[in-house]
């Protein structure tokens, strides 16, 4: 695998979610395989799990590894090209990524969508420059409209814990006060409809996610019709996403936070949402401690999601 930034990069679905499996089961079988290679992780953006989870990952596979936050010691890099560089930017990403991809085997990258220039964003223009540019495999840890590491970890852990062969998986849009993008929900749908889920997204109007990323899903404005009968709740906030009003925050509206009132009205859901969640906004205290919430597994998965990947850059290598 020389890129992984949608489900389509991953091939059959089903046979990744079965080496993710194997993986799982004995996370060290493949030591040897990363033996003098190097991993470089970039991030433009803050982390907690999707740092520590394919460090981790990359160690599993006997990975160097080199980590870089951007914005924190490194020179400010300019994305357009064609500018004249006269501001606070020292350095060109033309010139930075041949030169971190210099320096390792395969690189892995945080770019999340500004939220001001949609088309730059849904062009993923900064992940697509590191693919062309650096002569490596790369792998998104969440870009502008995408996050697939947080999707297949979300589908490994929905294959463990359903008891039906088609579960109905609900996503649903929940508060927050703060314009998030829409790559976690853009990924989560593009993924469970593509392992093959009965897939319904509850969203205020307005709010509706690009229909190249929701084909083969269910879309309603009414969550508790959506929460009947569902299998899992996955609870996420985004910006909305159409070109009017694109990046804003239109409705902060706190009768969309997942509560136990609703879970009730669900065949005995799990709850999952990617972390990190705020509380009492997304969702409640006694929802995520619930014996239903499947946050924490879901997030250990990130560790498996990244390491199959991985893998699989490092065979074809
Ligand atoms: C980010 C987002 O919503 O895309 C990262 C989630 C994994 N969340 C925040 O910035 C709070
Ligand atoms: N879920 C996820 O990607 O978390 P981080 O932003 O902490 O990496």
């Amino acid at each position: 695998m020389r890129k992984f930034t949608s489900v389509a990069d991953i091939g059959d679905l089903h046979s990744a979610i079965r080496e993710a499996l194997q993986v799982k089961a004995d996370r060290f079988a493949w030591e040897k395989l990363g033996h003098n290679r190097t991993l470089l992780m970039l991030f433009f953006n803050s982390s907690l799990r999707t740092r520590l989870s394919t460090q981790k990952a990359a160690m599993n596979l006997g990975m160097n590894v080199m980590v870089l936050d951007v914005n924190q010691g490194a020179w400010k890099l300019e994305t357009e090209r064609g500018v004249i560089m006269d501001g606070d930017k020292a350095e060109h990403l033309l010139e930075a990524i041949p030169v971190m991809g210099s320096y390792c085997d395969i690189i892995g990258i945080r770019s999340f969508a500004g939220l001001a220039d949609r088309d730059a964003d849904y062009s993923e223009r900064v992940v697509e420059q590191f693919i062309r540019y650096s002569g490596r495999p790369v792998f998104s840890m969440e870009a502008a409209t995408g996050h697939p590491l947080q999707a297949f970890a979300d589908v490994i852990t929905i294959e463990e814990h359903k008891t039906k062969e088609r579960p109905k998986v609900v996503l649903t849009w929940a508060p927050h006060p703060r314009a998030l993008p829409q790559a976690v929900p853009n990924s989560f749908v593009e993924w469970t409809v593509a392992a093959g889920y009965d897939v319904v997204i509850a969203n205020p109007e307005g709010y509706d996610l690009d229909p190249r990323f929701t084909r083969g899903a269910r879309l309603t404005h009414d969550q508790d019709e959506a929460f009947r009968g569902a299998d899992f709740i996955y609870a996420k906030n985004w910006s909305v996403a159409q070109p009017d009003n694109y990046g804003k925050v239109l409705c902060t509206d706190r009768s969309w936070t997942v509560d136990s009132r609703k879970m009730a009205l669900t065949d005995n859901a799990f709850f999952m949402h990617c972390l990190p969640v705020r509380r009492n906004m997304i969702v409640t205290d006694d929802v995520i401690e619930s014996d239903r919430s499947l946050v924490i597994p879901e997030a250990a998965n990130r560790e498996i999601s990244a390491q199959t990947v991985i893998k699989r850059m490092l065979e074809a290598l």
